[in-house]
């Protein structure tokens, strides 16, 4: 089943959002499969955020992700990448739709509580960035008959 990756960055952090949005994922029906507090380093804020680096403010948002450490974690369903950038909102939290995340907790373009993965590659890719496979944990969860009917998965 499809996974990606959702980084409760340290806006999230300092502001203390983190349950508030792992319990928004969950409500939905994803399964969380891995999780950790990570601290960003520069070599590794450059090359999550590489597609930013000739951008004037590529510099502030490489510090803005190393204030604190971040939540990163890995949540699975079907169709999980889009699902989780629908629930993330738009890139400007003015902007996001009200009811996700960014449109109800963000008021910034810089500071917007959350990264999701783009595409299903790009999510392969960043979930090898944060997680060694033994961090992963696949497992089925008691709800599953819940989530989908038999013949959704
Ligand atoms: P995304 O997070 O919605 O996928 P990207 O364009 O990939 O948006 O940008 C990555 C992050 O860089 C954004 O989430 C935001 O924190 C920051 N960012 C993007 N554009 C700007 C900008 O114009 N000014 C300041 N920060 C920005
Ligand atoms: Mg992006």
């Amino acid at each position: 089943m499809e996974k990606t990756l959702v980084i409760i960055k340290p806006g999230a952090i300092q502001r203390e959002l983190v349950g508030e949005i792992i319990t928004r994922f969950e409500r939905k029906g994803l399964h969380l499969c891995g999780i950790k507090m990570y601290q960003f380093t520069d070599k590794v804020v450059s090359e999550h955020y590489a597609h930013l680096a000739d951008r004037p403010f590529f510099k502030r948002i490489k510090d803005s992700m190393m204030i604190t450490p971040v939540i990163v974690c890995c949540w699975e369903g079907l169709d999980a990448v889009r699902i989780v950038r629908s629930m993330s909102g738009g890139t400007n939290g003015r902007e996001a739709a009200p009811g996700t995340i960014r449109g109800d907790f963000s008021m910034s373009v810089q500071e917007n509580i959350v990264h999701a993965s783009d595409t299903v590659e790009n999510a392969k890719v960043e979930i090898n960035r944060f997680f060694k496979p033994e961090e992963i944990f696949e497992f089925k969860p008691n709800n599953f008959p819940f989530v989908y009917a038999n013949d959704e998965v």
